[in-house]
């Protein structure tokens, strides 16, 4: 057996076999933030494992992640630049040199900036978590450009804008801390296929006697593990929230103590709580009322009790308010008290990152360009330009982000996309369905090729990623590519030197023992173990804020209350289910799929259907069905699955549209219109009709 030591640097080729290991962190959209150990070989990645020295990592890897090698050496990988040789979305590219590459789109942007900068617009999102090959020279590069400014709301912006105005920040329980809990309630997650470390601690609380209730429309692999499953409509959160509130009241077990010292807007909520007796909530929810009476006991009387929240039910319309009315409930109790209660939905507000260092905002020099929003990009590309929207699009930059297939409402998406006067660059590992609609692609690496700093949104820890390999093929960093972009547009501000080491550095500043992370690879942010249980929430009034003054002002609603779905169940005869679209387990967003192992186990587009709405329409488990409303329609395989409720499929997400039998995804149906807090998307907020489709058709 070789052995293998840690290496701080990359390997280089050496005369002598040489085995390897080096400390990473997986760059993906995920609470678990895992510590990686890559395992080299004369150069080449053999292995990625799950850091056993990393507590919440634990040694142990996701089925996805631990393919990362096989994603990086896939055959298909990008190597060289790509420039378009035939129509627009025709896929036809000619290999070029990197210099032609950047010259030509360094020369198009100048000439679109002569006449206004903001017809340019970054798209990107979390393909890579890092806080470098993310944002920091993209930042610096747009912001000198003063192109648009992009809303990055695809994800988390209603749920977050919600803790903001109710915690005070993106801020909760330490993960850590649910191991200890009496009662856990899983509220709009599927942990065992997308927080699959914190599921590690919900089960080790299962077996020290702590009861889990999995509230989520549909039966997940973690609903069948969990005591109890409440399998409420879509987007009907906020009202069992507030029929729990009103449980809390009706046999007071409150906090009194609590509540008085540490909240603000108590009379308020109580009396929006007192109209949502249980019997309502189950009409709105399509639950049994006892299953919320009883819930309601549970909460109120058993300590410590922890709610993981997670943005599976925030993409709706009221998403904003169910996040506040949730984030309500610990304080109402005084979970607070206890290291192990609370609510934790995004940990990401604990961590001191420097994003103006980072990003240089002041490169904008007092410009103010206009913001879009990422998930209206559809509607955007299409739009004219108008003294309220300001110049049409005219290029778009697209990096760490597959907006053809993750956006929603993609047949204007691609239309915009497919636009002949938009001129189109796609940074990407892959020819995904975004690439496929572009005038250059540009190989980048992959986390094991680059440096990088990552925060976690589902625990507390600061992670370094170090390179493993030397790039493959002629990938570049996406701090290189702007970086050589800046140069050829005479950009010759000192930050464009930058190197990423520096950029590492930059992004904690001494907020973060650097030295610590160089020499293990990740570092735990010193924070009280309950941080609000003296009240400190970081509000403006230091309280847990039931009413909100900021959004009282803003004509909004000051307390939380139950918002009906745009497409809400019953509200249309024409398209009567309502769809929603969480991630398959094997994929994360649409990242891994085209990896043939992990498509090989979700097999083909899959959509859940429960046997009454099967059978009302004449649809056998394993055919081919239409889904369809006046969006759009894509076509999947049916899988009559008690995992479906009556009344609501699930569109299993988010495949590669062009690996779907008829070149389309889910988002073929999903709409653009927002939620009620921070501009989000509402991809679980969509009423379809599901039809047979018959071989002939
Ligand atoms: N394997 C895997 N892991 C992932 C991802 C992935 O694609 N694959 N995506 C990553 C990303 S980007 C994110 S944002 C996180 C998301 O993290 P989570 O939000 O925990 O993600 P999901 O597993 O999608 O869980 C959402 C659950 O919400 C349920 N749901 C849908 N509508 C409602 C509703 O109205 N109310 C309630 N209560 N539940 C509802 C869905 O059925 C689904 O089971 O996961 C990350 N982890
Ligand atoms: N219907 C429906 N739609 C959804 C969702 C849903 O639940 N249902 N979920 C939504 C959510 S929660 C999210 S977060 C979004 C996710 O949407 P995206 O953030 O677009 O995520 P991915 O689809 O994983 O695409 C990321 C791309 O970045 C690339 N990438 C990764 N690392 C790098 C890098 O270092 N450099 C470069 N240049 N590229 C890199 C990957 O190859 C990949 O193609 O999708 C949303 N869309
Ligand atoms: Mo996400």
């Amino acid at each position: 057996m070789k052995s293998a030591r840690f290496t701080h640097a990359m390997t280089s080729s050496t005369t002598t076999p040489e085995t390897t290991q080096v400390r990473g962190a997986c760059p993906h959209d995920c609470p678990d933030t895992c510590s990686l150990v890559t395992t080299v070989d004369n150069g080449v990645a053999v292995r990625v494992n799950g850091n056993p020295a990393h507590r919440h990592t634990d040694g142990a890897l996701c089925t996805k992640v631990s393919r990362y090698a096989e994603r990086s050496y896939h055959p298909e990988r990008l190597l060289t630049p790509l420039k378009r040789s035939g129509p627009k979305g025709s896929g036809r590219f000619e290999p070029v040199g990197w210099d032609e590459a950047l010259d030509d789109i360094a020369q198009r942007l100048k000439t679109i900036a002569a006449r206004d900068p903001q017809a340019i617009l970054p798209y990107s999102y979390a393909g890579t978590m890092g806080l470098v090959q993310g944002e920091a020279m993209a930042g610096r590069f747009f912001h000198r450009l003063g192109a648009s400014l992009l809303d990055r709301t695809i994800c988390a912006s209603a749920g977050g804008e919600a803790l903001v105005q109710t915690l005070g920040g993106k801020v909760g329980m330490k993960v850590e801390h649910f191991a200890r809990a009496k009662l856990i309630l899983i509220w709009g997650s599927n942990s065992i296929g997308s927080n699959l470390h914190f599921w590690r601690l919900a089960q080790q609380a299962k077996r020290d006697g702590a009861r889990l209730v999995c509230i989520d429309p549909r039966r997940t692999e973690t609903a069948d593990k969990c005591h109890e499953h409440i399998a409420l409509r879509p987007g009907t959160d906020a009202a069992l929230a507030l029929a729990l509130m009103h449980q809390l009241i009706a046999h007071d077990w409150l906090d009194h103590d609590y509540i008085e010292k540490h909240t603000l807007g108590w009379e308020g909520l109580r009396e929006r709580a007192l109209q949502w007796p249980p019997e309502r909530a189950a009409e709105v929810c399509g639950v049994p009322v006892q299953q919320i009476v009883d819930l309601a006991r549970d909460y109120g009387t058993t300590k410590p009790a922890a709610i993981r929240l997670n943005y599976g039910m925030q993409r709706v319309r009221g998403g904003g308010n169910a996040v506040r009315a949730i984030a309500c409930l610990p304080a109402l109790v005084g979970a607070w008290r206890d290291p192990a209660g609370g609510v934790l939905l995004s940990a990401s507000g604990h961590f001191p990152v420097n994003r103006a260092a980072l990003q240089r905002p002041d490169l904008l020099a007092g410009r103010a360009p206009r913001t879009l929003n990422m998930s209206t990009v559809g509607d955007d590309l299409l739009r004219d330009a108008s003294p309220t929207f300001g110049p049409r699009v005219e290029a778009v930059i697209v990096y760490n982000s597959n907006p053809v297939a993750v956006a929603p409402e993609s047949g204007k998406v691609v239309q915009g996309f497919e636009r002949e006067d938009l001129f189109t660059v796609v940074l990407e590992h892959f020819r995904t369905d975004t690439a496929d609609v572009a005038d250059y692609i540009l190989p980048a690496t992959t986390q094991l090729e680059h440096w990088d700093i990552h925060s976690s949104y589902g625990h507390t820890d600061v992670l370094l990623n170090r390179p493993a390999i030397a790039p493959v093929g002629q990938a570049r960093t996406n701090t290189d590519i702007f970086r050589a972009l800046a140069a050829r547009m005479g950009f010759d501000d000192p930050c464009f030197a930058d190197d990423d080491l520096t950029l590492c550095r930059t992004a904690f500043g001494d907020q973060v023992d650097f030295q610590r992370l160089l020499d293990v690879g990740f570092a735990t942010l010193p924070l009280p173990d309950a941080p609000f249980a003296h009240g400190n929430f970081p509000t403006a009034s230091g309280r847990c804020e039931f009413f909100s003054e900021r959004l009282a002002a803003r004509g909004q609603d000051g307390l939380p209350d139950h918002l009906p779905n745009f497409e809400s169940i019953g509200s249309s005869s024409q398209f009567p289910l309502a769809m929603i679209s969480p991630p398959a387990r094997n994929f994360l967003n649409s990242s891994f799929v085209n990896v043939t192992s992990l498509r090989d186990i979700e097999g083909e587009p899959l959509l859940e259907i429960h046997a009454d709405d099967a059978a009302s329409r004449g649809i056998a488990s394993g055919q081919m069905v239409r889904v369809f409303n006046l969006r759009g329609e894509y076509r999947c395989k049916a899988n009559v699955s008690k995992r479906a409720r009556p009344g609501v499929v699930n569109g299993l997400g988010i495949w590669w549209r062009k690996l779907g039998p008829s070149g389309t995804n889910v988002n073929e149906v999903t709409s653009q219109r927002l939620t009620d807090m921070g501009g989000g998307p509402v991809f679980y907020d969509c009423l379809v009709e599901v039809a047979p489709l018959h071989e002939d058709a």
